[in-house]
This record gives structure tokens, sequence and C-alpha cells, in this order.
């Protein structure tokens, strides 16, 4: 732990100087211009944040510090007799910046196996809530109940020197990673699974023992999972879990209470939900047909009908891709390696053929093409886990890897609060008509 910190540090250390310089020099340099549209509209294609764990190319998709998924799966370290890479690795490869080796990958795992004991409270306060409750709700509260080990908290109320925000925030979120995949797997098997807890194997990979806790031994599930924990991990800065996370830590909320706020945006259905939309509204198209495998005449009539009743499509459009997500080709390539004849993952499929042009013929949407969460369920199903409910919570265990990273990075590098400037549509009347030159504070 002690070597990964102190690689933390002077990797920090040297890009602060850096930052620094380059405020020095550039600080009063436009980096683009802001349209009234972007302000009323989510603000799209404004910069505002900066984020060094990983960079979103609107074509290209994902690179985390330079690496696209198909570079990572070929450049990270993999598990005994696997081909998918460990999760583990594109943590250290956030946090440092480097490509880890399988040793630097090793220390990552024993780390995270030493610090994931789950205090008992937190399993009785899981416990106290409706089985019936979301797994994200369960999630979320499950993570708050954790925030009582929060060795920011406990420093900061001590009296911390701000010099040493980012080592507990560091500390804690070692821990919290740690921890998220027991958590997680405690929701599992308590909602689905009769209650029959399965202890953690510590010889496993991160991933791995997940996939065991749950209750899944096959390898290739547990492959499965390390590609999962892979290529969710994080999606530059802006996306509502990752932006939350640093929004609320911007106010030196400890990491529990930052990422637990993370996990409520992830709970949404335009985000992170919809990956179990995506499975439900197959399950529900196959019903209403009452065919296992609909055809791509019938996928045609079922996406328009979807469309007419004035719902999203799930699983179709992003806010900054314009291209098919690479996470989704990752997804695909390993139906075809693992599982090619299966109806789920072949109706999958037949959808990518059938609903972009549909959505580009609307007119009006800027991305017709799949994301993430449009394959994500199917490869599960195949495996038996069709509890669709619960595929948000996966989603949010791996994006701990991305975010929590980023955090350590927000308390090296002293950044600010995070306070944009809003303005009323009244404000804004006026200065259109010229009598409101500057806004206030
Ligand atoms: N089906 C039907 N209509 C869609 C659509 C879809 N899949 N995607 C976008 N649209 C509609 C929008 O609702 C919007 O309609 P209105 O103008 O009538 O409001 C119009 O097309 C323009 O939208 P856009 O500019 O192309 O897209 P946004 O940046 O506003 O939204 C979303 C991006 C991802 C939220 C959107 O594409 C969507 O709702 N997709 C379906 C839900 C989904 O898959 N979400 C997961 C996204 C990836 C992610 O975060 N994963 O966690």
């Amino acid at each position: 732990m002690e070597v990964l910190k102190e690689r933390f540090k002077a990797k920090a250390d040297s890009v602060g100087v850096e930052i620094k310089q380059i405020l020095k020099e550039h600080g009063s340099k436009k980096i683009g211009e802001v349209v009234l549209s972007q302000v009323y509209q989510g603000m799209r294609g404004m910069t505002g944040l900066v984020t060094e764990t990983s960079l979103l190319d609107s074509m290209e998709g994902i690179r985390f510090r330079g690496y696209s998924i198909p570079e990572l799966q070929q450049k990270l370290p993999k598990a005994k007799g696997g081909d998918e890479p460990l999760p583990e690795g594109l943590f250290y490869l956030m946090l440092i910046g480097e490509l880890p080796s399988e040793e630097d990958v090793h220390l990552v795992t024993s780390v995270l196996q030493r610090r994931s004991h789950v205090p008992n409270h937190v399993f009785a306060t899981i416990e106290s809530l409706p089985v019936s409750a979301h797994p994200m709700t369960q999630f979320v509260v499950a993570i708050m109940a954790l925030q009582t080990e929060s060795q920011f908290a406990r420093k900061y109320a001590a009296g911390m020197n701000k010099k040493d925000y980012w080592d507990a925030c560091f500390e804690d979120t070692m821990d919290l990673i740690a921890r998220l995949p027991r958590i997680a797997a405690y929701i599992y098997r308590r909602k689905y699974k009769n209650a029959e807890h399965i202890q953690p194997n510590g010889l496993l990979d991160w991933a791995g023992n997940f996939a065991h806790m749950m209750g899944y031994e096959d390898e290739r599930f547990h492959e499965l999972m390390r590609l999962y924990m892979t290529i969710h991990a994080d999606h530059e800065g802006g996306n509502v879990s990752a932006h939350t996370t640093h929004l609320v830590g911007s106010a030196l909320s400890d990491p529990f209470l930052s990422f637990a706020a993370g996990m409520n945006g992830l709970a949404g259905p335009l985000h992170g939900l919809a990956n179990q939309e995506v499975v439900k509204w197959i399950y529900e198209m196959r019903e209403e047909l009452g065919v296992e495998q609909p055809s791509k005449e019938q996928i045609d009539a079922y996406v328009r009908k979807t469309i007419t009743e004035g719902k999203v499509v799930p699983g179709y459009g992003h806010a900054v891709l314009r291209k098919t997500d690479p996470r989704f080709t990752a997804q695909m390539e390993f139906g075809k390696k693992h599982m090619s004849d299966d109806p789920l993952v072949n109706t999958v499929w037949n959808i990518y053929e059938v609903v972009p042009p549909i959505l580009q013929s609307l007119g009006k949407i800027k991305n017709p093409w799949p994301n993430v969460d449009a394959h994500s369920g199917s490869l599960l199903v195949h495996f038996g886990m069709t509890e669709y409910d619960f595929y948000t919570v996966l989603f949010g265990v791996s994006r701990s890897l991305g975010v929590m990273a980023s955090l350590c990075w927000d308390r090296a590098l002293g950044y600010a609060l995070e306070r944009p400037k809003s303005v009323t549509t009244e404000s804004v009347k006026l200065w259109l008509e010229g009598k409101h030159e500057i806004w206030g504070e």
C-alpha cells in the first residue's frame, strides 16, 4: 500500500507543478465559447472540468490515460489462463498514469483483499430495508452506512492540514473499492438467493472474487466480470456519476459521501439504469410478441411503437459519443467468442441492425448508435443472472475505480469548490435586451 501511495504522491506532485506553470502562463487563455443553448440544454460541449483518468473522443470513444479499450485488452495484465484485463490494472493506470506490471497489479489485488472486511453494522443497515427495495437503493444506503469508517471525515473533524487531504482520501478510496464487491454480492444474495451468502475467496482477484461471492463459478463469468469491471470504470468527468462524485467531493464531503452521491446519479434511467432498462424492454417485447427471438421486422415495429409512446429506446444514444460505443463492441466480441448462439445475445445484435436507421430517420437524435448499456445485460443473462434490476449495482462497483481514482487526484491537486454561475430566464431576457451586461456574483 505504501508503495502505491508514494508513487501516487510523486506523480501528483509533479503534475501539480506542471498545472501551476500552465496556469501562470496560460491562465487567461479562452478554452471555448459558451452559447445560450448550452446553458439551457445540459451544458453539452461546455468544457468546465479537469479529469485526469480518461478522455472521451466523440468519434473514437473512451481512452483511459491515452489507451483505447482494445489496447487495454492487449496491454493490461490478465488472470492466469484468462484473456480479459484485470480491472485492478486499469485502476493502477488511472491512479498512477502508467501501465502496471504484473507485480503492480498483484500489489493492488492484495491491498484490496486485505482491506475488504465489511463491518457488521453495514449488513444490519441493509437488513433494515425491505427486500423489495431496489438494489441501487440498498447499495447507496450501504455505502452511507460504511461512511462511519471514513478516515477523511475523522481526520477532518480532528483538524487536518489541507496538505494531507489526499492521503486520507487515498485511504478511504482503497477501503471503499475493497469493500464494494462484498456489499454488492450481499445485496444480490439477499434479494434473489434466499439470503444464502457466500464468503469471499481470498485467493481470487477483485472481480473474480466478486463473481464468486454472487454465486457464479464459471470461469467465463469471471472473465466477463473482469471485462465488465474494466469497461464501465470511467467515461471522463462530465457524466452524471463522475461529475456528481467530483462535485460533492469538492465540498470536502468525504469519499463515502461523494461516491454515494455519484451512485444516486448512476441510478437514473438516462444513465446507469439503462442497462436494466434494455433487458426489461427486450423481455417486454418478447412477451408481447410471444416469441423468444423476434425477427428484424418485429423489432422494427416494436421500436417505432416505443418511440410513438414517447419513450426512449434504452441503450441507444449518447450525450457525447457519435459512433458505436467501443464498450458495446468489446462486449459484442465477448459474445461472439463465448455464446454466439445465444438467442438474447442474437436479439441484441439484430436490434443493433434495426435501431440506428430508425433513430436517424427521426432527424433530431444526435447519436443513433448503441452505448455500453445496449449489450451488457444479455451477456449476464447467458450465465443465469436474469435479475436485471441488479445490473446497475455491477456498473456502480466498476465505476468506483474511475471516480475514486479521480477524487484522489482532485484532493492531491487541491481542486476548488465547484460553484458555477447560474442565471434566471428573466435575467437572460434583460441581457438579450442589452439591459443586463454583467452577471452578478
Ligand atoms: N430513443 C428515443 N429518443 C431518443 C433517444 C433514444 N435512444 N436518444 C435521444 N433521443 C431523443 C431525446 O430524448 C431528445 O428528444 P427531445 O428533443 O424530444 O427531448 C432528442 O432525441 C435529442 O437528444 P440527443 O441530443 O441526441 O441526446 P441527449 O444528449 O439529450 O441525451 C441520452 C443522451 C443518452 C440521455 C439519450 O440518448 C437517451 O435517452 N438514450 C436512452 C437511454 C440510455 O441508453 N442511456 C444510457 C446512456 C449511456 C450511459 O450514460 N450509460 O450509463
